[in-house]
């Protein structure tokens, strides 16, 4: 295990910061909060944290504008008590990454401040700005791609929503003041970046326009309406191409070697993880991108054994053909997508799936990665009062879908509500407690706690209950971190015809373990030849026969099962 290094074979948590522990009292997460929460994941197993975006933003999306790269969000506490919280997640070899936003700034960072007041100040050139918009090109929150500026009397370029304009990385000198910022994480100690939609950094130069017939609302609407496979496919398309000239420029890999010499130049083993699920970031292995995310393993309405054992051959031998040899980071959850709970239940057996899903993320091989709130089997909280929705990309949705659509105002705010990214950045759930402890009573949370933190759906109670999901949790990462071969070992799809289960092995040079998860309500009795062992010897099951040794020739597998055993 010694070549491997610790991000190969930690246990990464995503913290949401505005959502996991108010430690001032005033409905908002703060790094006070998280400071007290680190015995708790220290406890959980985790040995690495991601936080979402800390710096100061007018918050109009949640942090990922951001006005100032070198600092701490007034309402997350201040420089010092970042610091604090740095030390004593090192104090328990906890590492830290940030969340590097590259491609825009807020527009009320003052580099834009100053780029929009003239044509020719001294950052005229930091963002892309035109004359006229060039094209039909779409922001994908909302409408156009391209915003008036009257001091200017031009327009300038938005992926995002126009409060995040996107930076001009042709220009040496913007790239110099954000490698400053970097470096200002790196020799506070942080040990690497989770690095935001890097896809979208460059565009196509050409400016070709997009031939979807329509406009990124209606885009919407036709989405929530697509029935049929056809429509299906169709919508798939139109998403596709409606952006496809936005993003996944070639440019990009030299920014990302750039990015990477920096981080070579500091002692640790710093890390990057793109949020982008293209391989090829990773230039020859060891250049640019340490990992970046296999994000088609998560997008499917249900993780189904076939879906798993494809996707896994797909990646897994990608990853192989790079120089120096590419290693995988696994996710099912994260604060842009439904909570794993809701996605892939099936409304009949959520808690098993839930269970098995929880397995299959900290069994594969590569870099799990888990975000917060999962642990206890967090679900989706569709806001129906609109008024109280705080991701803007779904306020615009919305109204676009009152005013342009016609919708009527229910739906509409049904619509809305499952589209919103807030469903699933909740409150943590502390305990059965007035807004689920996590802000004192009276206090009103950023957004609301999801009820069910009355009904079982808290950290506390499972805490005092060894059957709950938060103690298989546990169960499960000691066990994933006392076998060499979970944490490290290659990956072998055994079985491959089955349709209800997933079976396969991992093999490092000191063990063999077979890993089956049962995603059926079906007993079975498997038969696994030809691995040169005989015996099974249980190291997990979520059935509760751990220790028993059965074998090979015939292993039983109750409903919905996982069962981990070593191969001796
Ligand atoms: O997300 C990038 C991204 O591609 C999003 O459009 C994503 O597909 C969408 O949120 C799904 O609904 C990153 C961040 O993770 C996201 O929270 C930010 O809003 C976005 O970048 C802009 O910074
Ligand atoms: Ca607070």
């Amino acid at each position: 295990m010694t070549d491997f290094k610790w991000w190969q074979t930690a246990l990464f948590y995503q913290i949401y910061p505005r959502s996991f522990a108010d430690g001032n009292g005033d409905g908002i997460g703060d790094f006070p909060g998280i400071t007290a929460k680190l015995d708790y994941l220290k406890d959980l197993g985790v040995e690495a944290l991601w936080l979402s975006p800390h710096f100061p933003s007018p918050n109009w999306d949640c942090g990922y504008d951001i006005s100032d790269y070198c600092n701490v969000a007034p309402e997350y506490g201040t420089l010092a008590d970042f610091e604090t919280f740095l030390r004593e997640a090192h104090a328990r070899q906890l590492r830290v990454i940030l969340d590097l936003v590259l491609n825009h700034t807020s527009d009320e960072h003052a580099w834009f401040l100053e780029s929009k007041s003239s044509r020719d100040n001294p950052k005229a050139d930091w963002y892309v700005w035109v004359d006229t918009p060039p094209n039909n090109w779409q922001s994908c929150f909302d409408g156009d791609a391209w915003t008036y500026v009257p001091e200017r009397n031009q327009y300038y370029y938005h992926y995002f929503m126009k409060q995040q304009p996107d930076l001009n990385w042709h220009n040496p000198a913007v790239k110099q003041a954000m490698w400053d910022a970097v470096r200002f994480w790196l020799d506070l100690g942080v040990d690497g970046f989770r690095l935001d939609a890097i896809g979208t950094i460059y565009e196509d130069p050409q400016l070709t326009p997009h031939t979807v017939p329509m406009n990124l609302a209606q885009l919407r609407h036709f989405s929530d309406t697509a029935r049929t496979p056809s429509e299906k496919q169709q919508r798939d398309r139109y998403w596709h191409d409606m952006f496809k000239h936005q993003w996944g420029r070639p440019e990009l890999h030299d920014l990302m070697k750039e990015l990477r010499t920096i981080l070579d130049e500091y002692d640790g083993d710093r890390m990057l993880v793109g949020e982008d699920d293209n391989i090829d970031y990773m230039g020859y292995g060891d250049d640019e991108l340490h990992l970046v995310f296999n994000f088609p393993l998560m997008r499917t309405e249900q993780l189904s054994p076939a879906h798993i054992r494809k996707n896994q051959k797909n990646r897994l031998a990608r990853l192989d053909e790079l120089p120096t040899r590419g290693w995988g980071c696994n996710t099912l959850g994260n604060h842009d997508s439904s909570r794993i709970y809701s996605h892939y239940g099936n409304g009949q057996h959520d808690a098993e799936l839930a269970r098995l899903n929880a397995a299959l993320v900290l069994t594969l091989r590569g870099t799990p990665f888990l975000y917060n709130g999962e642990e206890i089997g967090m679900q989706d909280l569709i806001i129906t009062d609109p008024g109280k929705l705080r991701d803007t990309m779904a306020t615009w949705y919305h109204t676009a879908l009152i005013h342009d659509l016609h919708i009527d105002p229910v739906e509409a705010a049904r619509r809305a509500g499952e589209m919103s990214r807030d469903k699933n950045r909740t409150p943590m759930q502390w305990g059965p407690l007035a807004n689920g402890g996590f802000c004192p009573e009276g206090v009103e949370p950023w957004l609301p706690v999801h009820p069910n933190h009355l009904e079982g759906i808290n950290i506390r109670e499972q805490q005092d209950n060894p059957d709950s999901l938060l103690h298989y949790y546990k169960r499960l990462i000691r066990t994933r971190k006392s076998t060499p071969a979970l944490l490290t070992g290659e990956y072998q799809p055994l079985h491959t015809q089955s349709n209800d289960y997933i079976a396969f092995l991992r093999t490092c040079p000191t063990q063999t373990v077979l890993v089956i998860l049962n995603y059926s309500p079906d007993h079975r009795n498997l038969k696994f030849s030809g691995t040169g062992k005989k015996t099974a010897r249980g190291l997990f099951s979520s059935a509760g026969r751990s220790q028993n040794d059965q074998p090979l020739g015939k292993i039983s597998l109750g409903a919905f099962e996982v069962f981990i055993a070593e191969l001796i």
